[in-house]
């Protein structure tokens, strides 16, 4: 994902402040330790997560307290129509599990 430019703290506000129902749904689409970093030179966001075994997390985007998140979050970062964040996919190169 990106940030747009002027963005940092209020995204880092917005998270540490993230809704609890918003939260309760992640961890119902089985998500855990879930981490996002920031590349302060590019704004680029890298997101981190594991799934618990089984689960997809693919039902998400059609979840209202999902969308309500994505177009409170659109004034800070680059999104797709409908508000649905831009990702660019990383190749991964190295694993050692
Ligand atoms: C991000 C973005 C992601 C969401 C996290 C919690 O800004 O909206 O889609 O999973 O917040």
């Amino acid at each position: 994902m990106k940030l747009k430019p002027g963005s940092v703290d209020e995204y880092r506000r917005r998270h540490d402040e993230l809704w609890p129902e918003l939260e309760e749904a992640l961890l119902d689409a089985g998500i855990y330790d879930y981490s996002i970093f920031l590349d302060e030179e590019t704004l680029h966001l890298f997101a981190v997560l594991k799934l618990r075994p089984g689960e997809t997390s693919a039902a998400l985007p059609q979840l209202p307290v999902m969308r309500r998140w994505w177009d409170y979050m659109a004034e800070l970062m680059e999104v797709e129509p409908g508000n649905r964040p831009k990702e660019w996919a990383l190749t991964p190169m190295f694993h050692l599990p």
